[in-house]
């Protein structure tokens, strides 16, 4: 299939769900980063085919700074391996920075979370996303744009999964808007 207008064969779909706790001197506030960073993976050999609203979620880990997260599905021609790359160039041009501490502030972090080839597992990727069954954060976005979408471990759709948590949720609810 050609993309209208693109030019680049669609080969795969990716749900990515997009994070940012810390303002950017440009862009501004992590909701703003995370509308900027899309037209970004539109430059980057990506077609952004859905987005949900942006929420805000209190952070899991040490940063006490609140999140904005969102999601998106996205088709491409890019392989798993190929579109992690492009996605770690997107978060390095928002000034990302890679040394220290794991889940420490952030301007920008894209995780692939599900990929329409099923499961990917490497040294630098795994697909489904370990987390995202856990995570309302993400799980919320992406039931408002693919609930049907099923998760190839579990068997079990995003509605279903984020309803599985929901019910569960011990998780303070997110800060208000
Ligand atoms: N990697 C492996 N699998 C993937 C994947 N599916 N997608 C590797 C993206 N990357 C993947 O990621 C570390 C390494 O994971 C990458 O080099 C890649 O090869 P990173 O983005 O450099 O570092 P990180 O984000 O600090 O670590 P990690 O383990 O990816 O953390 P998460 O899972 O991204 O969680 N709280 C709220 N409320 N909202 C958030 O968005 N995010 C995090 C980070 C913590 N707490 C949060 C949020
Ligand atoms: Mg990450």
């Amino acid at each position: 299939m050609r993309a209208p207008g693109r030019g680049y064969l669609i080969l795969h779909r990716y749900l990515i769900a997009l994070g940012s706790n810390q303002r950017h001197p440009g862009h501004g506030a992590p909701s703003a980063i995370l509308w900027a960073a899309l037209d970004e993976i539109g430059r980057h050999g990506c077609r952004i085919d859905a987005v949900s609203p942006t929420m805000r979620s209190r952070p899991i880990g040490p940063s006490q700074r609140v999140y904005s997260n969102s999601a998106a599905l996205v088709s491409t021609d890019l392989a798993p391996r190929a579109l992690l790359g492009e996605l770690q160039a997107v978060e390095n041009s928002f000034g990302r920075k890679r040394q220290g501490q794991r889940w420490r502030s952030r301007t920008l972090d894209l995780d692939i979370v599900l990929w329409s080839g099923g499961c990917w597992s490497d040294e630098q990727l795994t697909v489904p996303h370990t987390e995202f069954r856990k995570r309302d954060f993400v799980l919320g976005p992406a039931a408002g744009i693919v609930p049907d979408w099923r998760d190839p471990i579990t068997g079990l759709t995003i509605r279903q999964l984020y309803h599985r948590l929901a019910k569960g949720l011990t998780r303070p609810p997110p800060p208000p808007r």
